[in-house]
């Protein structure tokens, strides 16, 4: 048979050939694209060719071997999809799921929810407001006078030495916006973020969360405030009694601060309340007629009172944790921790 022959018999064979299985598949690939292939020893053959039919041979054996990758590819792509296909006839829907790592809630969260839930359970809604504020709202409707050191730009962030625009410094600017577009009754809880321009350390940051709280409508007073911080006392931290002592706030008049007694029964309450007992929690007052009517409410109709706490500050003591900046790495071996105090 003339090299010519074999050549058309090989390129035959590759066309009907068809392996069943990756077994046939490879014996097919060694026969025909192996090191040893059978195409090999025919190219040899080249020079046993008449000239005139030397091209004809070479362009033979081309189409030879690109017929066979072109098979084997082919059919390497039929065996895998169809292998494919079995695995997913075989795919069991009872076999246990893949375990889902799970996170867990932030321990300023968790604190910030639980007093966000008992103010809830007595008619306090949530309000919000954003964290880049004005002038305006944060300090001037908070009563805070123009040559006030909170309005230094040592102690607050302004954006791009803008004077007007400022990272927050308290949430009060929530209650602003609440009471310029509503009439009383208001009865507002406002968790957030706030910034002050401080240098970080194990007790204090840059940025760090309150809840600050507005009561406003006819008749409310300063017992109405004793009794609901009272009530808070009691399902924050189980106190029995609470403790108010006079203090001082642009925005409340009269204002105090709140602490509640944790007692020294045992070495850690002694040491939080540095042996007095009592343990110093929010500030606290009643709305000054300043800026009721400065956020459009008629102070000779309606009264109200505020408070406001800081959260880090109570999250440090609910969970003894001895550094403010944990709260703000984000490391997993920290935050782990919480996974199941939600
Ligand atoms: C309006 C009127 C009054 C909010 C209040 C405090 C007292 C207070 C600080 C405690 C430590 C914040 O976390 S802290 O830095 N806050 O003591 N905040 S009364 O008074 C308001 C708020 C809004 C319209």
């Amino acid at each position: 048979m003339s090299a010519f022959d074999q050549l058309n018999a090989l390129l035959q064979e590759i066309k009907s050939a068809h392996p069943q299985n990756a077994e046939e598949l490879e014996q097919f690939r060694i026969r025909f694209l192996g090191t040893k292939n059978v195409i090999k020893p025919l190219m040899g053959e080249i020079k046993t060719v008449p000239n005139e039919q030397k091209k004809d041979f070479g362009q033979l054996i081309n189409r030879t071997v690109s017929a066979a990758e072109a098979k084997f590819n082919a059919l390497k792509a039929e065996l895998e999809a169809a292998a494919e296909d079995s695995d997913a006839q075989h795919l069991d829907l009872t076999a246990p799921g893949e375990p889902l790592e799970l996170g867990s809630r932030h321990p300023i969260a968790i604190t910030m929810n639980r007093i966000v839930s008992i103010f809830e359970r007595i008619g306090f809604v949530v309000a919000d407001g954003p964290e880049i504020e004005d002038d305006w709202h944060n300090f001037t409707a908070m009563n805070t006078p123009e040559d006030h050191p909170a309005r230094d730009m040592q102690d607050t962030f302004y954006l791009l030495n803008s004077t007007e625009m400022l990272l927050r410094t308290h949430t009060s600017p929530v209650q602003a916006r609440t009471m310029t577009s509503q009439q009383p009754p208001i009865r507002i809880i406002a968790p957030g973020r706030v910034y002050r321009n401080e240098t970080v350390s194990a007790r204090s940051h840059c940025q760090f969360h309150q809840v600050e709280g507005l009561y406003i409508d006819e008749g409310v007073s300063f017992a109405d405030m004793k009794q609901t911080l009272l009530y808070f006392a009691k399902e924050m931290f189980g106190a029995p009694k609470i403790r108010l002592r006079p203090s001082f706030f642009p925005f409340t008049e009269p204002s105090a601060e709140m602490d509640v007694w944790i007692g020294m029964d045992n070495e850690r309450n002694y040491r939080l309340s540095k042996g007095t007992g009592w343990l110093e929690i929010m500030g606290c007052g009643m709305v000054d007629p300043d800026v009721l009517e400065m956020c459009g409410i008629d102070s000779k109709k309606y009264s109200g009172f505020a408070f406001g706490m800081g959260i880090e500050r109570q999250a440090l003591r609910l969970y003894d944790i001895g550094d403010i900046r944990y709260f703000f790495e984000n490391d997993v071996r920290f935050l782990r921790q919480f996974a199941s105090a939600m």
